[in-house]
């Protein structure tokens, strides 16, 4: 029946807003309060993917976010559902990916007075959220879900969450009074709706003016070693395309600061090493922060000056206060736009000298030599790079192939020998565990290219049951798990810090997970030997099954590159 001739559910509206919005599929996880959500999916074409932990269903809409460009939406039911689902917020913050987190809550009328799973959830998803809020009435379900997608992917991107009482979800609305979402734009949507500044202006976003963009670059070509730095939401395939164009119209190096470890990120080779010598930083939506030392310690000259670009005037504002006085320009504007008015002003201008970007270049590419050779000391376990020299060749052989980085020790080395195309990694928000599902969502979203995932056994343990959801959706992935029987990144830091007699509260067991995966509807391997990794991972790919290599490996501390020493 055509929705004009019918009152519709409050779940009809919002299941009906996210297919008119162009989502295809829902990462859910069921419950009470949102079953009629399930019951209006069937009336759509959307494809309701499910999932062993709300996390895990956050954690795919974070990735699908990540590798499509457009908002990634989880679906949990309230109270505890909702509560289990907020951590992963965390994670999707960091990495400034458009999601949306839709959760069922208790009706209207219960409110206050004890109703069941009654919880204050847009008070608690607030802090993770880049806006958090809890529909009011059913007619306007539809706006609502319309503005949580489109403050997801506006200006700095991030998850967005949205409560929707289950009374007003139950209730019949007719369909002159449905207020429905507008619909999608047809580019990835660069305006800044979040930011009051902007919305006074009245416009779709804010570019760079010619202005600002002249004087930017006549800072860039005055300073002698210039540097860009730019955010996680340009870590996708359309993002470093962009900054590779910035960085060749500029001659400046243009590099994405996504990694807990800032500048000292193992996938920027000896970069931490040429930092200091820079004369001027220009960050492009990179907020001004822990990952950037805030410019300030041994790792920068105390005279470096700053041009601070961003969507948000609050963080240039923060940059200004940061830097006293060594602020030289600071401007809101949209990243990418900001990026494209550069390159399109930078054709005009003279070229600088291409020395500081070869030397910048060099630095970032730098990997010791002795990587190539390092072998385990240790009979019947392998040293990290001798996982990744092995793996490395299958990742080159397609270039669409989707590479998936979790945290810890293991990782950090899969990170910085493994290329970096089309890769996700746990980003700054530094949690683990989100890989396994982040697996899911990327082979959903790339059906064809091989997708492989690097994570440690601690890490592992997280979402182990979303190998179940893999082999019941037949999602084949292969995860390559460094198993050293041991929370290593947190042990490295107790020998560090509190020396070897008081290290404690870290050690595993060398656990088959392997067996786990198999029981899990998997494909498992247990590898040992370098000998044996090569013909793992082509068994593990020709199953066409979630796979997991339970490699046995040395305990080895993340690596640190130095130019120098
Ligand atoms: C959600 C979350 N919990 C805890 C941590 C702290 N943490 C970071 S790395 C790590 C150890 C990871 O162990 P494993 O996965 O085995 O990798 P390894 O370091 O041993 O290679 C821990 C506990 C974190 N970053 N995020
Ligand atoms: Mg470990």
């Amino acid at each position: 029946m055509a929705d004009d001739q019918k009152a519709l559910r409050g779940a009809d509206i919002v299941a009906r807003s996210l297919e008119r919005l162009g989502c295809e599929r829902i990462f859910t996880l069921s419950g009470n309060h949102i079953m009629s959500l399930f019951d209006a999916a069937l009336e759509t074409k959307l494809d309701l993917v499910h999932v062993r932990h709300e996390a895990a269903a956050v954690h795919m809409a974070d990735a699908w976010g990540r590798l499509t460009g457009k908002p990634g939406i989880a679906m949990v039911t309230g109270g505890p559902g909702h509560a289990n689902a907020v951590g992963a917020l965390f994670t999707a913050l960091g990495a400034e990916s458009p999601m949306v987190l839709l959760s069922g809550h208790a009706a209207t009328w219960e409110l206050g007075r004890g109703g069941f799973q009654e919880i204050r959830q847009a008070d608690m998803a607030a802090p993770v959220s880049k806006a958090s809020f809890t529909a009011t009435s059913a007619a306007t379900l539809g706006r609502d879900v319309g503005e949580a997608v489109r403050i997801a992917s506006s200006g700095r991107p991030g998850p967005v969450h949205l409560s929707l009482p289950s009374d007003l979800l139950e209730e019949r609305v007719e369909s002159n009074a449905i207020v429905w979402p507008a619909p999608a734009p047809a580019h990835s949507p660069s305006k800044t709706g979040v930011n009051a500044l902007m919305r006074g202006e009245g416009r779709e976003g804010v570019g760079l003016s010619d202005a600002v963009a002249d004087a930017t670059l006549a800072a860039l070509a005055a300073a002698a070693r210039p540097i860009i730095l730019a955010p996680p939401q340009l870590s996708n395939v359309s993002g470093r395309a962009l900054l590779a164009r910035l960085e060749a119209a500029t001659r400046t190096p243009a590099v994405i600061i996504e990694s807990p470890r800032g500048i000292a990120d193992a996938t920027l080779g000896a970069f931490s090493d040429l930092v200091p010598r820079a004369d001027l930083i220009v960050l492009i939506g990179k907020a001004l922060d822990f990952t950037t030392r805030w410019l300030g310690g041994k790792s920068f000259d105390p005279n470096v000056r700053l041009i601070a670009i961003d969507p948000e005037a609050a963080l240039v504002e923060r940059a200004a206060r940061e830097m006293d006085g060594r602020l030289v320009i600071g401007c809101i504007a949209d990243v990418r736009r900001a990026a494209e008015t550069l390159i399109a002003r930078a054709a005009a201008a003279t070229p600088r000298d291409a020395a500081w970007l070869a030397q910048a270049r060099a630095a970032l590419d730098n990997r010791p030599a002795a990587w190539a050779n390092v072998v385990a000391q240790t009979p019947d376990r392998l040293h990290p790079a001798e996982v990744f020299r092995v793996l490395r060749p299958y990742l080159e052989r397609d270039p669409d192939t989707v590479l998936i980085c979790d945290g810890g020790e293991f990782a950090q080395w899969g990170q910085s020998m493994l290329p970096v195309r089309r890769r996700m990694i746990n980003g700054v928000a530094g949690s683990i565990g989100g890989s396994l599902s982040f697996a899911n969502a990327a082979r959903l979203a790339e059906p064809r290219a091989p997708v492989f995932v690097v994570l440690g056994d601690g890490t592992i343990g997280f979402h182990l049951a979303e190998f179940e959801t893999a082999a019941r959706r037949n999602l084949p992935f292969v995860a390559i798990l460094g198993n050293d029987a041991l929370w290593n990144a947190e042990s490295q830091i107790q020998l560090r810090e509190y020396g070897r007699e008081r290290m404690h509260g870290c050690t595993l067991t060398p656990a088959r997970y392997d067996l786990a995966v198999a029981a899990l509807g998997g494909h498992g391997e247990l590898v040992e030997r370098a000998a044996g990794l090569a013909p793992a991972i082509e068994r593990a790919l020709e199953s066409r099954k979630p796979a997991c290599i339970n490699v046995m490996i040395e305990s080895t501390a993340a690596p640190v590159i130095r130019l120098r020493g």
